[in-house]
């Protein structure tokens, strides 16, 4: 018996190992999101979980189908190749169908999700902080035992005194208690409201565990609103290909309990 395999059947092989043990890989969870740490990352990961689901669906099945009928094929040289004529109109009703369903149930879950996100409404108790993005770092400011943001003064921005925010702590009332670090701390399980900007070119806001990631744009001061669940260190990263530094733009978010907010916050006003 010739126990030597065909070419073809190794290939076929690999394709449905390859192909199952990908799908595998994200079903055991071993490539996959870090815990989520905002009240409105469920929906989110829900979006995100049934999207993998319909894709990896659809993956595996063309790839096992792909895998059976090359197995199956040989090397006939006097085979004729047959068209298959008469399954097109059924192949274009179906992948019309298919894909119908798919963008309604992708709406009606994206529209959930982006709503948890975007349509929060700015409410008066939330701890504010606006987020200044350049060239390659975040600062980020408070507004202070007031809760008043001083006018920023663009041509008072000088990062070489440390005035990211072109504040003029002299003759603005409102800014002389405003607190301007190099990191983010909130409090857990209270509404935040980050106002996003930037100095230069457009970067971005991303912190993967709270499934947030916002262009902050020149010239725009972009509201983001969320509440951290989880108190924990997490990184912030420029996600916007930005420049020369881009791959060192970074900051960290710490999200502690609400009476270390409390005494961060107060060593800090003045
Ligand atoms: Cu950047």
């Amino acid at each position: 018996m010739d126990v030597r395999l065909h070419p073809g059947k190794i290939f076929a092989i690999l394709l449905a190992s390859v192909s199952l043990i990908s799908v595998g890989l994200f079903v055991s969870r071993q490539w996959w999101m870090p815990a989520a740490a905002a009240r409105h990352a469920s929906s989110l990961d829900k979006l995100i979980v049934w999207a993998m689901i319909d894709a990896g669906i659809a993956f595996l099945l063309a790839q096992l189908a792909l895998a059976a009928l090359v197995w199956r094929s040989r090397v006939d040289t006097d085979a004729r190749v047959v068209p298959f004529t008469s399954g097109v109109r059924v192949a274009v009703v179906l992948s019309v169908l298919f894909i119908s369903l798919e963008l309604y149930s992708a709406a009606t879950l994206g529209r959930r999700a982006w709503g948890s996100m975007f349509s929060v409404p700015s409410t008066a108790d939330r701890v504010r902080a606006q987020v200044m993005g350049q060239q390659f770092a975040f600062y980020f400011r408070y507004p202070g035992r007031d809760g008043q943001f001083g006018p920023i003064h663009v041509e008072k921005i000088d990062a070489s005194i440390g005035n990211y925010f072109g504040l003029d702590t002299k003759k603005d009332e409102a800014s002389k208690d405003d607190v301007v670090v190099a990191a983010l701390v909130l409090p857990v399980n209270q509404p935040v409201e980050l106002i996003l900007s930037s100095q230069d070119v457009i970067h971005s806001f991303y912190v993967r565990e709270l499934r947030i990631q916002q262009d902050m744009v020149p010239g725009m001061q972009i509201p983001v609103r969320f509440t951290p669940t989880k108190i924990g260190k997490y990184e912030i990263t420029c996600t916007q290909l930005c420049g020369l530094g881009h791959y060192r733009m970074r900051a960290y978010l710490e999200v502690v309990s609400a009476s270390d907010f409390e005494k961060w916050i107060q060593a800090r006003e003045h």
